[in-house]
């Protein structure tokens, strides 16, 4: 039979060389099908999760934050500077994440998920029409930001007006001035052309984006045990090949943006410069424990764990 899945980006960006990868994988292993549905074609992000939890798609990449939504403590990926910058290391921490490999599951289960991985897509750098340095520059910036509550307090604590919107209205909103800036990873920023509506791209070495693949769990419990194993080791390999395809496309990302236009100003804050950023952090993990309890202490206290593991590996 097909079976159908669905994702929030484009064919050619990461999410759908992921998920092409995902679906030769299956083809190659068993006589099942895959069709897949890029950006736009089903709607957006909150629409592709809601056709997933139904059952009319059987897969579905939603980034953790669209999800945090729906799963309060997803949100954890949104605490400023806890995931590291370096590659290694963050590969590393989603290779063996307890978080990841035994927490969420069960928190996405609730929902009728079945979490079958998470990856990293790449530093989120600050695109946005004026220069900035300090939080205080930010004053007044309306930054648009994918539509969890934890981002927004992150944005409010390092000095901007965080303006959450689907990702469908954003290079309009930048366009129009509705908002003056957006965060995503560099090659997101090429690809979807947010240089040509934003001047500066700032890396405050925040965060790096998180996403997530799951399946509808009704279907996936439902498959036989040779095909949920098929599943995981189709995931397996694509999971290998995007962190592989992954390698200097931040840099090629930035070549072709200087490339299309010579004028966008790229700048990497300097530690110093960093200092009033990573320390607003402290109140954004303090909201992230007041909007989830207990649940969300665990989840984070584990994450800390699993990278301190990851960081001596
Ligand atoms: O900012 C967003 O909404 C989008 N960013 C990425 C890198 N992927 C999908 C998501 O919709």
């Amino acid at each position: 039979d097909t079976w159908r899945y669905a994702f929030e980006e484009a064919m050619d960006e990461v999410q759908g060389i992921f998920a092409q990868k995902f679906k030769e994988e299956v083809e190659a292993n068993s006589d099942h099908e895959i069709q897949l549905f890029p950006y736009g074609t089903l709607g957006e992000s909150a629409d592709i999760m809601e056709q997933t939890q139904a059952g009319i798609l059987q897969f579905v990449d939603q980034s953790p934050g669209f999800t945090g939504s729906l799963i309060p403590e997803a949100q954890v990926f949104f605490v400023p500077y806890l995931l590291p910058a370096e590659t290694d290391e963050l590969v590393d921490f989603f290779r063996n994440s307890k978080a990841i490999h035994e927490m969420f599951p069960e928190l996405y289960a609730e929902q009728g998920l079945e979490l079958l991985t998470m990856f990293p897509e790449g530093e989120v750098a600050i695109s946005t029409k004026e220069p900035f340095t300090t939080p205080e520059e930010l004053d007044e910036v309306k930054v648009r930001v994918m539509t969890n509550p934890l981002l927004v307090e992150s944005y409010r604590a390092f000095g901007a007006t965080p303006t959450p919107l689907p990702w469908g209205e954003v290079y309009g909103a930048l366009q129009t001035n509705i908002i003056q800036g957006q965060e995503n990873p560099m090659f997101y920023i090429e690809s979807t052309k947010m240089y040509e509506v934003t001047d500066y791209v700032t890396m405050i070495g925040h965060n790096n984006f998180t996403t997530a693949v799951m399946a509808n769990k009704d279907f996936f419990d439902g498959l036989s045990e040779e095909d949920q194993q098929m599943i995981r080791d189709a995931i397996d390999v694509a999971f290998d090949h995007i962190i592989e395809y992954q390698q200097g496309l931040h840099e090629e990302s930035i070549e072709k943006i200087k490339a299309d236009k010579p004028s966008v100003t790229f700048t990497t804050l300097t530690e110093e410069q960093r200092a009033p950023f990573q320390e607003a952090a402290a109140d954004v993990e303090a909201a992230f424990i007041e909007m989830t309890g207990e649940s969300g202490q665990a989840i984070l206290d584990q994450m800390k764990a699993d990278l301190e593991a990851a960081q001596s590996n």
